[in-house]
């Protein structure tokens, strides 16, 4: 199909691209359409002789394979996507004439893709880092790319220093060590000169940092936009995605095991909750800023390390996002997706933050080396749905063949075409922002203010939040070696809370210093006035604000959370099965774990039971609950197994809810927990937040429910520490 006539056809399908099926049934070819007669077998002098350098076949093969990889990304490298659809669910031509945003009855394609930032290519998912979220709508007037994260706010507000906190925090040069992982010197070098990054790095060492699931976490645009709407009137935005799920993480421990038994964790789990029909989904929400109100609030709207709260402007919920297609093939779509900042569509338009004006000019330039050229726009994956036409001509790698002799404007031979669009023919037009100005290397003063907002977030965390902080903080400085650089941080983690860095600082063996000698901002230009560079910390600033907190996120299903039921031969099986239902009612999915693959039998049953995992390739770790049934043989087997008991240790240890019945608690009492539990065991009894036990298997899988829910009983993992 041409590439001109792609769109309209792939707006009918849902379909963006062409695809190449498996050739069942075909023969094999050259990839110039060449019959292949042996693909096995080299050309050679003889039987045993040399292999001659005519054998054109084998290479072309090996050619090819010669020249499969491409640069991975310079950051996000590491990435999962999906297939969707975005719709507007009101009208809101009051502040945008983006017809993706106005007209209710459109559904737009989207592919979205999720990343880490540190890691290389084959990196694991459990990283602590923060998480892309780049969206490609699809429109009917071009593509629109919202290329965001998962966390609100930046590490710096100038575009000038993305390199420099790239180097600092990638492996450090001279012998690529750490792979995916911030907890070294380089980095927080940077960090503890770095004054402007307080506010994200509470966010990266917060538990937004271990996401769940993709599936479970938000997403924002960061820097501010603008919308625009047909009269030229401009609003500020601030784009967001809530996910219907809510907002869940792991824990650190966990994060750390996952990401040895399954680096693909997050990647598995989007693939296989899309294929199972468990569709993820985000609102849209936008927080709208009158263009008078630009200068109301303490900070600067062009300021990406600053978040606008929801206290001071609410998010409203425009639309929804589903992703219900996986790619077909990786490398072609994940791999070759281009995402760039500027691709916007008429009622969508920039502000002046100085971050989002250099990812103007990086993104079009990575993929220059990245895809190879500047026809990375016919990759089927980057294609709009809408025609291309312009000027534009050849270069690497052209796929489109365009005739006639016109391949400039103005001309008379094409009679002028193509035509430039004017604003009522839906041509792009800037928005007239009117700028009186003298060209400055500086940093606007309004940007200053360093440790407000990093305070209102650490303030808005919950204890087990915030103690997750001071581990991952205490974790972190403990992997840097250099002394000095451990002592500027707790400077710095001073500045947002006193009693935080008290804390790292007994975590490390030091002390907090009253002082530096030198000075954290390195932003002053050689010949500019350090006073004048001092960070600022507003009083009276918004104390707490509870969007900020997970513990505040919606825990009203379990769709699609993972339980494990632990079994053995002669399990009380109709238990087993109650307590099974219940959860596949609620769209939770449940795995049968048994020492051993094949079929278990119940006490109370002929019908065999499938085991669907071995505890030797499955672990705790996957799962977000536990539930142990009863049955005197099933229970005596798994009391007697560590590998079980260490299971249920980890579970706990990582504040999962767990079940058993009541004549399971011999299992339960094998654990280090168990011997915490009181030793009340009567029916009906929730023993331990989050662990319940023993009742008729109705009510207690009522309660298992409700428990999972919850997510995670944090705030019994200190006072219940075990080990595991
Ligand atoms: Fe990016 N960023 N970035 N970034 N970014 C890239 O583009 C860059 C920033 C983000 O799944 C690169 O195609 C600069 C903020 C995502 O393909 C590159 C600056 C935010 C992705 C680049 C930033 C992002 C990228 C590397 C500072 C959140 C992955 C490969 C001015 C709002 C997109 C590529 C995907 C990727 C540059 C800062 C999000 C080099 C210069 C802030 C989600 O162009």
């Amino acid at each position: 199909m041409p590439i001109e006539n792609a769109g309209e056809e792939n707006i009918k399908t849902g379909k963006l691209q062409e695809h190449t099926e498996d050739a069942t049934g075909e023969f094999l070819t050259t990839n110039h359409g060449l019959k292949i007669n042996d693909d096995q077998n080299s050309l050679k002098a003889g039987e045993r002789g040399p292999t001659l350098l005519e054998d054109f076949i084998l290479r072309e093969k090996i050619t090819h394979f010669d020249h499969e990889r491409i640069p991975e990304r310079v950051v996000h490298a590491r990435g999962s996507a999906a297939h969707g659809i975005f719709k507007v669910n009101e009208d809101l031509s009051r502040y945008t004439r983006a017809k993706f945003l106005t007209d209710t009855s459109v559904e737009t394609p989207v592919f979205v893709r999720f990343s880490t930032v540190a890691g290389s290519r084959g990196s694991s998912d459990l990283a602590r880092d923060v998480r892309g979220f780049a969206v490609k709508f699809y429109t009917e007037e071009g593509n629109f790319d919202l290329v965001g994260n998962n966390m609100p706010v930046f590490f710096i507000q100038d575009a000038i220093k993305f390199p420099d906190l790239v180097h600092a925090v990638k492996p450090e040069p001279h012998n690529e060590i750490p792979q995916a992982a911030s907890a070294h010197d380089t980095f927080w070098d940077f960090i503890s000169l770095t004054p402007e990054s307080a506010h994200m790095i509470m966010w990266v060492m917060s538990d937004r940092a271990l996401p769940r699931s993709l599936r479970m976490m938000e997403g924002f645009g960061v820097h501010t936009f603008r919308l625009v709407n047909e009269e030229n009137k401009s609003v500020f935005v601030k784009f967001h995605w809530k996910p219907l799920l809510g907002v869940h993480s792991v824990a650190w421990d966990e994060a750390q095991n996952i990401s040895g038994k399954d680096p693909d964790f997050h990647r598995r789990d989007l693939w296989e909750s899309i294929e199972n029909g468990d569709f993820p989904q985000w609102e849209l929400g936008l927080q709208i800023v009158p263009e008078e109100d630009e200068h109301k609030y303490e900070f600067d709207l062009l300021d990406p390390t600053k978040l606008i709260p929801e206290e001071l402007v609410p998010v409203i919920r425009v639309g929804t996002m589903t992703l219900n297609r996986n790619p077909d093939n990786f490398f072609a779509e994940t791999e070759q997706v281009a995402f760039h900042i500027g691709h916007v569509v008429p009622g969508i338009d920039f502000t002046n933050d100085p971050l989002l004006q250099g990812r103007l000019f990086s993104y079009t330039d990575t993929q220059l080396i990245r895809l190879g050229g500047p026809n990375f726009h016919e990759i089927p994956i980057n294609r709009p749905i809408v025609p291309i036409h312009n000027n534009q001509r050849d270069g690497h790698m052209r796929q489109t063949i365009n005739k006639g002799k016109t391949a400039y404007g103005p001309n008379t031979m094409a009679n002028g075409c193509p035509f430039q669009a004017g604003r009522m023919q839906g041509g792009f037009t800037s928005f007239p922002e009117k700028i009186e100005a003298s060209k400055i290397r500086e940093r606007s003063a309004s940007f200053f203010d360093h440790f407000s907002q990093a305070k209102l977030f650490f303030n808005s965390q919950s204890e087990p939040e915030k103690n997750h902080m001071l581990d991952a903080l205490s974790f972190e400085l403990g992997k840097v070696e250099m002394l000095p650089i451990r002592e500027r941080m707790l400077y710095f983690i001073s500045q947002i809370d006193e009693g935080l860095a008290a804390g790292i600082a007994h975590n490390i063996g030091m002390h907090v210093p009253k002082s530096l000698a030198m000075s954290l901002n390195q932003n002053i230009p050689a010949d500019g006035d350090p006073e004048k560079y001092r960070s600022i910390v507003k009083e009276g600033s918004l104390a707490e604000s509870q969007a900020l907190s997970m513990v505040n996120t919606r825990k009203d299903s379990i769709k699609t959370r993972k339980v494990a039921i632990l079994a053995c031969d002669g399990v009380n099986a109709a238990n087993l099965l109650a307590v099974k239902e219940a959860i596949m009612t609620e769209g939770g999915l449940v795995d049968v774990i048994s020492p051993r693959f094949g079929f278990i039998s119940g006490a109370d049953s002929d019908e065999p039971i499938a085991v669907s995992k071995s505890l030797l390739t499955t672990a705790s770790v996957f799962y977000d609950a536990v539930y142990v049934p009863g049955g005197t043989n099933s229970v005596a087997t798994l009391e007697a197994d560590a590998d079980a008991i260490h299971f249920l240790n980890e579970a706990f240890k990582h504040c999962k809810a767990i079940a058993a019945d009541a004549d399971a608690l011999q299992v339960l009492r094998a654990t280090y927990f168990g011997r915490k539990l009181p030793e009340d065991n009567s029916d009906e009894t929730v023993m331990m937040e989050g662990v319940i036990i023993g009742g008729e298997a109705a009510t207690l899988a009522r309660q298992f429910v409700e428990a999972i829910k919850q997510h995670r009983f944090w705030e019994r993992e200190k006072p219940r520490k075990v080990p595991a």
